[in-house]
Order: structure tokens, then sequence, then C-alpha cells
């Protein structure tokens, strides 16, 4: 029995390609994809809009309203429900000085167009959620943008799409860095505050990755706890990363286990889930796996989130309870430790 649904993207499957070298594996087919992801064991799919939607830009109206519905019949099919759709807002021509953010009002124009396409899509496929990663709503040049100017252009897209549609909500992934330098919303505490500057605070809430919240210098368990007292907390994208380099999304656990228990830790204490939100995974193969073994990633990971929340469960609460009590946190720190080492 599991203990969460979970959720993954089809680009957690990917050629190995990076930025100092070429793709090392074959790209797999969606169809693939979709159906190892199910054999793997998870419940439903993130998707962007041009994951739903190949070259989304050229369509729209019906012809994009019916193209959504092919891919609901086909996730039907396979047993998976979608989780999200999240604009990419990062990969057009007309993004790249930023989307919402851009100094061009006829850009900042196509990001709002483009979003409200991923509206219609997850309208049809049924699902509410709207993912906004504001990839590159930042600067390289801190001359460029004016912060203020930039905070209400990100206010201004999220209510056009609040006002299109009155049943989405919005999760916004903060991330501090790369592919900008400056990131306008870092942390999950920008995201939440922008959630109350728009004008349905109540539909906009965040999504917390684990290593977006290292990028930043903090633990992502403590990220949780401040969005879920917020009643903010609707999706996450476990991974990990190791210290402040390159976003490495790195398979759940490992590489720093303390903070990977004391995030799984958060989430069961706080009935994540109950409400319908995934455990959604954001992790990368390493570029040394081979074709077949590029999915241990996904396995690994969710494999690593089961035996965390065993530790959880069977952490001696009345111990911990006294420990809090007596302050002696030293002898906290040691129980702790020796409950992962295990036996
Ligand atoms: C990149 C982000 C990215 C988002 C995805 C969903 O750093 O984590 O993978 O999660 O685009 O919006
Ligand atoms: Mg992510």
């Amino acid at each position: 029995m599991k203990s969460f649904r979970y959720s993954v993207g089809p680009w957690n499957i990917h050629t190995g390609m990076d930025p100092f070298g070429p793709p090392v594996r074959k790209e797999v087919p969606f169809e693939h994809k979709l159906a190892r992801l199910k054999e793997i064991g998870f419940d439903a799919i993130q998707l962007h809009d041009d994951d739903a939607i190949p070259n989304v830009n050229d369509f729209e109206g019906s012809v994009l309203r019916s193209k959504a519905k092919e891919l609901k019949q086909q996730l039907r099919n396979v047993g998976l429900v979608p989780e999200f759709i999240a604009p990419r807002l990062w990969e057009d021509e007309r993004t790249r000085d930023g989307a919402y953010t851009a100094n061009s009002q006829q850009l900042r124009n196509y990001a709002k167009e483009r979003s409200l396409k991923a509206l219609e899509i997850a309208e049809e496929l049924g699902t509410n959620n709207i993912v906004l990663w504001l990839a590159r709503e930042g600067t390289f040049v801190p001359e460029s943008k004016c912060g203020v100017r930039a905070v209400e252009y990100l206010v201004e897209a999220i209510n056009y799409m609040l006002e299109a549609n009155k049943n989405i909500r919005i999760l916004i992934e903060p991330k501090p860095n790369e592919p900008v330098d400056k990131s306008f919303i870092p942390t999950a505490g920008h995201a939440l505050a922008l959630s109350y500057l728009t004008s349905a605070p109540d539909r906009v809430g965040v999504l917390i990755e684990s290593a977006h919240s290292l990028l930043a210098g903090l633990d992502p368990a403590d990220d949780m706890t401040f969005a879920l007292a917020h009643n903010k907390l609707w999706g996450v994208h476990l991974n990990d990363q190791n210290g402040l380099k390159f976003d490495q999304d790195r398979s759940f656990g490992s590489v720093n286990l303390r903070q990977a228990f004391n995030q799984v830790r958060v989430l069961l204490d706080h009935q994540y889930g109950q409400e319908g939100q995934f455990v959604g995974l954001d992790v990368k193969a390493l570029r040394t796996q081979n074709d077949d073994l590029a999915y241990k990633h996904l396995s690994n990971s969710l494999f690593v989130v089961e035996r965390l929340v065993q530790k959880a469960k069977s952490l001696q609460t009345e111990h911990i309870s006294a420990r809090q009590e007596d302050t002696d946190y030293e002898e906290l720190d040691r129980l702790i430790v020796d409950h992962l080492l295990g036996s």
C-alpha cells in the first residue's frame, strides 16, 4: 500500500543532454513514457502545455481543445490522471527577456495569451492546477528591469488567468536562479507574498521543489511547513541537490538523507495529500545511465520516499516529546540519527 499518490513529468525521462554535451540516450516516445511511468508506480502526470500538445503555438480554439480531448482519452487508457498544466514560457524565442516581465508589452502579451492556452488544455483534461515556474522572470543585469514593475506585471498576469477561468488555481514554483541569475520570485516566502497581492489569494498557492529551496540556502522541509501554515502547499517536487551549484535534480534522498527524512515527516505530520495533492518528483537520471537504466532515478526516489515514510511512522514520538520537554536536543539529534541508521 503506497502512502501517497505520486506524480512525475515526461521531462523526467530524458536523453541526458546537458549544456556541455549532446544526448547519450534515445528519445523515448511520449506514449512509451506514459506506459513506463504507470508501470513504475505513478498515479498522475505533470504536463507542460507543449508536452500535452506539441507545437502548442500553432493551435487554438476548437482544434486545441480537440487535441486536449484526445490526450485525455490517452491518459485514461493508461490509467494516469493529469496533475497540472504548466505554460512553458522559457523556450520560445519571444520569452528570452522573460515572459510576464519582459520589457516589451507585445512580448508580455504573448506570454499571457500562451498562458490562456494552458488554461484551456487544463479545462479539457479536467485539472484545475496551473503551475507557474517563472523561469526567465528575473535579471542578469540589475539595471535592465525595475523590480517593483516586475512584481506588478506578475500580479497582472496572474490576475488575468484567475479572471479568465474562475475554477483554476495557480501554484507558483519558486526558484532563486537558473536560467536567470536573480529571480524575481526566488523563494516560497516570495511566492506566498505574491499570492496575497493577487485578486484571488485563495486560488494562488505554491509548489515547493526540494532543490530550489536548497539553491536558496533554505531547508525544503521548512519551506513546506511555512506553506502548510498558510494552507497553500498544493504541490511538491521532491529531489535532491548538493549545495549551491547548478540545479542537479538528483534522486530524492541521494545527497542528504536527514533533510529528505524531514520533508517526508512534515508531509505526513500535516496530512499532505488528503485533499488530493500529489507527491511529485522532479528528478533527472545521471548522464552515465544507459537507455535501460535511465528509469532508476524514478523507482529509487519512490522507494526512498516510502522507506522514509516507514522511518517517520516508526519514530518513537514519546521520546521526541520527552526531549522537547527537557530540551536535551543533543540526545534528540542522536535519537534521530540512530533511527535513520537503523539496526
Ligand atoms: C526547473 C523546474 C521545472 C518545473 C517544470 C514544471 O527547474 O523544476 O522542472 O518543475 O517546468 O513547471
Ligand atoms: Mg520542478
